[in-house]
């Protein structure tokens, strides 16, 4: 093994581990050269109603791309993820709930889970949702939640959840995108002891008068506050729950059907709505949640991720729950009440396998080792990492400080997209190099190749794409096939293009180096830079707006505006400031920039395209080494910017 650090799996750790290096090699190799026996034996992790006889029929050649897996099966996701579990561990714990205030949690068995999810289902049913309609919803991390997007797979309507964190503006285009008749939300949030008015926030997204085809919200009390309320469209979640009957029976799926949609952003245009389907998605999470983190029977997972995510989907919810585990569910943030919060939790509800994201834990480990050692973790065993590089100095703190030198780290690689985790280590099988992903996960064939899309082999650094499907890729951009087919076909024929840089070393193992597109990856939010600029310049005063990522140490990316103002607006500190307002009433909190510079100009090309590769340099304070500027239409705009540029913090 090459590289100057590297650190044991701790196979005597995991005690009993699934696998071990020719095991998985071997699996590995079966899962390529025979993909439909090595799916058609994992899929028997699930019940199905009617088993398939078909396995895989995918092309990745455009213009017929397809991926259709199990496609002539039957099953149902909350069948799969509560009924089955009934006889052996319905009285066990299936979702802990730890409130944003610590004196608040509860434990909510098997049977109760079940319980409200066919009493919710009900609830649809009884106001006219049907298999195939889109479920929106704004909620915050609490039981509700799951019981909605349960319920949505139980009866085959098909969730949209969207981040309590979007603006009005960001929601009602989500809701329009999937033409939803019906809402879920809550009263309030309450995150860091502050609360969010989510309900408030959808009042103000249907005032849009495109937005008539809402017909019903139904609102979760949460806080309990007075909100406003329409008789006859708002509905409240407890009395429609005290009422319902709890018997309701699956919904029979076809494998094919599709399960949600998840909009996420790309280098262009609008979010795109990710659409997922029931048996290769649920085949897919159940298998890499088990290996990846060595799950056994008893275990308590807990994902930090929120359920507006994809990784609070796959491995808060499905994941989890379809392997009949004990997953925590935390409705706060990691610095509340101070930033030994995690572990205060990981402590009192005996966590043993933990997944979080590298912003957290670099802000944990600002705070010293103090805060981290001030919490017995002893129950940890296995540990992951998901949503945006690992610094090898965040990723050294987490192992040494809250694993204490114990607890393998798995740095997943995955994406919306993909549905599960793609390149990764798997507990106690392979040795860790801190920064690296490591290889694939079964089915995955990762390839580097030029930017001519000629492919790499042995050690090199080039642009990632995957060669063949998995069973939970995106099946399409809801409602836009070509989309789906130019984003992610076109650029390298017949392969998956990620939009992700990576270095292979001569281990094999994956360094993802980070987005080769226009996507910036804020405190793992992942954001197109076109989207917050088009947000800039619907604002009245702005002509032009440029927007880069730049290394933050928190955030591992933050954003760096450059504005240029129509000529009779006068720069000033008060109109930044009202830009940043305006980018969050247009998006959310999430893109609220970091950095705005004033930019009388800015660099294009003669064809004036703007040259964001300069003004990312610029933003990182590495101005000595601009490369070639001789294409600029004006070279001095350069000078001035870099004459002006902003201390970012
Ligand atoms: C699951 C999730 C996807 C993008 C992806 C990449 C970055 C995710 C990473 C990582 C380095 C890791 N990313 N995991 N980069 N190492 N372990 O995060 O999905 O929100 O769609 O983001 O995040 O750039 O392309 P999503």
């Amino acid at each position: 093994m090459s590289a100057s650090t590297v650190y044991p799996s701790k196979a005597e750790i995991i005690q009993h581990s699934f696998l071990d290096e020719q095991k998985y090699q071997d699996l590995y190799r079966q899962s390529i050269t025979e993909p439909e026996k090595f799916w058609a034996e994992h899929a028997q992790r699930l019940d199905w109603f009617k088993p398939f006889s078909k396995v895989k029929d995918t092309s990745f050649h455009a213009p017929d791309v397809h991926i259709r897996w199990f496609e002539d099966g039957y099953l149902n996701v909350s069948h799969n993820c509560l009924d089955r579990h009934l006889e052996h561990r319905g009285d066990q714990t299936a979702i802990i709930w730890q409130g944003d205030d610590p004196s608040e949690h509860k434990h909510i068995s098997y049977r109760e889970l079940h319980t409200a999810v066919c009493r919710f289902a009900n609830v649809l049913k009884a106001q006219g949702v049907a298999k195939g309609d889109v479920v929106t919803l704004y909620m915050p991390m609490i039981p509700e939640t799951a019981v909605a997007m349960l319920a949505c797979t139980r009866i085959g309507a098909v969730h949209s959840v969207v981040f309590g964190g979007f603006s009005p503006e960001a929601l009602a285009s989500r809701i329009l995108n999937g033409r939803s008749k019906l809402v879920i939300t809550a009263d309030e949030g309450l995150r860091g002891g502050k609360t969010i008015p989510l309900k408030a926030n959808v009042d103000a997204a249907l005032t849009r008068s495109d937005l008539d085809m809402v017909e019903k919200v139904i609102v979760v009390k949460r806080t309990g506050v007075d909100v406003g309320w329409r008789e006859g469209r708002d509905i409240c979640y407890q009395e429609a729950m005290a009422q319902a009957s709890d018997d309701c029976p699956a919904e029979v799926m076809n494998a094919e059907d599709p399960l949600f949609i998840l909009y996420t952003s790309g280098s262009t245009g609008a979010p795109k709505g990710v659409l997922h389907t029931t048996g290769g998605y649920l085949t897919y999470v159940s298998l890499s949640h088990q290996y990846v983190f060595n799950y056994r029977e008893g275990d308590v997972f807990w994902c930090t991720a929120d359920f507006g995510w994809i990784t609070g989907h796959s491995y808060v919810l499905y994941g989890p729950l379809s392997n009949g585990a004990t997953t925590l569910v935390y409705e706060g943030v990691p610095n509340y009440p101070d930033l030994s919060r995690f572990w205060r939790i990981v402590e009192q509800h005996k966590v043993n396998l933990f997944y979080t994201a590298p912003t957290a834990i670099r802000a944990i480990m600002a705070a010293g080792d103090e805060l981290a050692q001030a919490a017995d973790s002893s129950s940890l065993r296995v540990m992951g990492s998901c949503g945006e590089p690992i610094n090898p100095e965040a990723w050294e703190w987490f192992y040494r400080v809250v694993g204490d030198s114990r607890c393998p780290i798995m740095d997943t690689w995955w994406q919306t997209e993909t549905g599960g985790i793609m390149i990764t280590p798997i507990a106690g099988v392979n040795d860790l190099k801190p920064g690296s992903a490591t290889r694939p996960f079964f089915g995955v064939q990762p390839a580097l190749v030029d930017n001519e899309g000629n492919e790499i082999s042995g050690a090199g650094e080039g642009n990632l794409i995957i060669k063949d499907s998995w069973p939970a890729q995106m099946r399409t951009v809801y409602g836009d096939h070509d989309r789906f087919v130019k984003t992610y076909f076109s650029t390298f024929t017949g392969a998956y293009f990620t939009g992700d840089g990576a270095r292979r070393d001569e281990d094999g193992y994956y360094w993802i180096t980070g987005r080769v597109d226009d996507v910036i990856n804020v405190s793992g939010h992942r954001m197109g830079t076109a989207e917050v600029e088009s947000a800039l310049v619907s604002h009245p005063k702005v002509a032009e707006a440029a927007v880069v990522g730049y290394p933050h140490a928190i955030k591992g990316q933050g954003i760096y505006v450059y504005i240029t103002l129509n000529v009779s607006e006068a720069p000033t500190d008060a109109l930044k400031e009202e830009l940043r307002q305006w980018v969050r009433k247009e998006i959310g909190p999430v893109a609220s920039p970091d950095v705005i510079q004033w930019a009388p100009g800015l660099p294009k090309t003669r064809s004036g395209k703007i040259m964001r590769r300069i003004l990312r340099k610029i933003a990182a304070d590495e101005h000595d080494n601009l490369g070639d500027v001789s294409t600029l239409a004006d070279p001095s705009v350069v000078d001035e910017l870099i004459a002006n540029r902003v201390g970012a913090p």
